[in-house]
């Protein structure tokens, strides 16, 4: 959809900078303009006009579940992590769950994911076993990459999951990369590629965007809006708050959606999907969402007010999740077995984890480097 007549009013702010504002663009029109949607639970949502179908309960008890299981599994690793248990940096998505949940059940087997650091959910959304990950995690042999990958480079192509990037951006051209190859061999694969806002500003997204938007490529493009690069709100780093209206410019179809209800998610992931294999090209999705814990381990958040963390907490992924279930006849009593069953299968997972030997350190370079005869020939 372009933004037919737009026009920008560029106001100089109290502290020299300058405040964009987008007017004219006749499907924002209705959008109340926010001076900082870094503390609001969720932006208005008008700018997106998505028919959401129910999921059917069976659905929504499956994605509970999985759910819970990421949040457990992360909350476990900040615990082993407090305990020195985990080298190098590691970023949890608690409170990013259904973005990964919702885009996960709307694809197909055989589809692709790449994303970022802070991946685990999509990981495990995407079918990997948490004993595994969390193995990876904790560099030990029967991790998914045997403990060489570690939390920042989560990657298993028998699931799909092309691989967890620590450079910003670097995962987005991999994903253009995957649907081209599967546009060229004819296939009917899309891949999908998750980012954050910050990603926004590094050049090869707009490289990405152009290519993909000129040669209708089967690719997803997901923003998790969590409003913070590391420990910047998004408001000191761009004019334009909402991301969405970005890729608009390259000629693609753009919409901002709700990243805390698996339901949106789902049907926005969907609708995205079929316009990739129907050859119509890319699609940009952006869900608002939050970052419940620090950016990583041992982050010390002394730049967000707890205040703003407790208002997030009371519209967040799980709770959502959880009305949702209460709504459709799924009581407490069933909950709780759940949580129940979910909190021990974590446990299990952890001590197979712990129980994992460390990789031989014979193996070093074993799997690192990839040995080609390629121009010897
Ligand atoms: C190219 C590059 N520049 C800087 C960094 C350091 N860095 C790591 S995470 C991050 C913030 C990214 O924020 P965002 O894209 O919003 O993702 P989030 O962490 O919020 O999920 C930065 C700047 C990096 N890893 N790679
Ligand atoms: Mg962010």
């Amino acid at each position: 959809m372009q933004l037919a007549n737009s026009a920008t009013d560029v106001d100089a702010t109290e502290d020299g900078g300058v405040q964009a504002t987008v007017t004219n663009a006749s499907d924002i029109e209705s959008r109340a303009v926010s001076t900082s949607i870094t503390t609001d639970v969720l932006p208005s949502m008008s700018a997106t006009d998505l028919d959401v179908p129910a999921l059917s309960t069976d659905l929504l008890v499956e994605m509970y579940k999985k759910a819970l299981t990421i949040r457990l599994m992360e909350e476990a690793l900040l615990a082993s992590a407090e305990e020195g248990q985990i080298g190098g940096a590691m970023h949890t998505a608690i409170g990013h769950e259904a973005n990964a949940i919702g885009a996960a059940a709307a694809l197909r087997r055989g589809d692709y994911v790449t994303c970022t650091y802070r991946g685990h959910h999509h990981g495990l959304a995407w079918g990997m076993d948490p004993g595994r990950a969390i193995a990876e995690v904790m560099g030990r042999s029967d991790g998914f990459a045997k403990g060489k990958g570690g939390s920042m480079h989560f990657v298993s192509p028998e699931h799909g999951m092309m691989g967890a990037n620590g450079i910003v951006a670097a995962q987005v051209p991999h994903a253009a990369g995957l649907a081209l190859a599967s546009h060229i061999r004819g296939e009917d694969r899309v891949a999908i590629t998750f980012f954050g806002d910050g990603a926004l500003f590094q050049g090869v997204m707009h490289e990405t965007f152009n290519i993909a938007a000129k040669w209708k490529l089967p690719l997803i493009f997901y923003c998790e809006n969590n409003r913070y690069s590391e420990m910047t709100p998004i408001w000191r780093t761009s004019s334009i708050e909402d991301i969405y209206l970005f890729p608009r410019s390259y000629g693609m179809d753009s919409m901002q959606i709700d990243g805390n209800d698996v339901e949106v998610v789902h049907a926005a992931v969907s609708q995205a999907a079929e316009r990739a294999r129907s050859g119509a090209g890319p699609t940009f999705i952006e869900g608002i969402t939050y970052r419940l814990a620090g950016h990583m381990a041992g982050d010390l958040e002394t730049y967000r007010p707890q205040e703003e963390v407790e208002k997030q907490q009371a519209y967040e992924p799980l709770t959502v999740l959880r009305q949702k279930l209460l709504a459709r006849g799924v009581d407490d009593a069933r909950i709780a077995a759940i949580d129940e069953e979910i909190d021990e299968m974590i446990d299990e997972a952890v001590a197979f984890a712990e129980n994992s030997p460390w990789p031989d350190p014979a193996e070093t370079y074993l799997d690192v480097f990839v040995s080609t005869t390629y121009g010897e020939e």
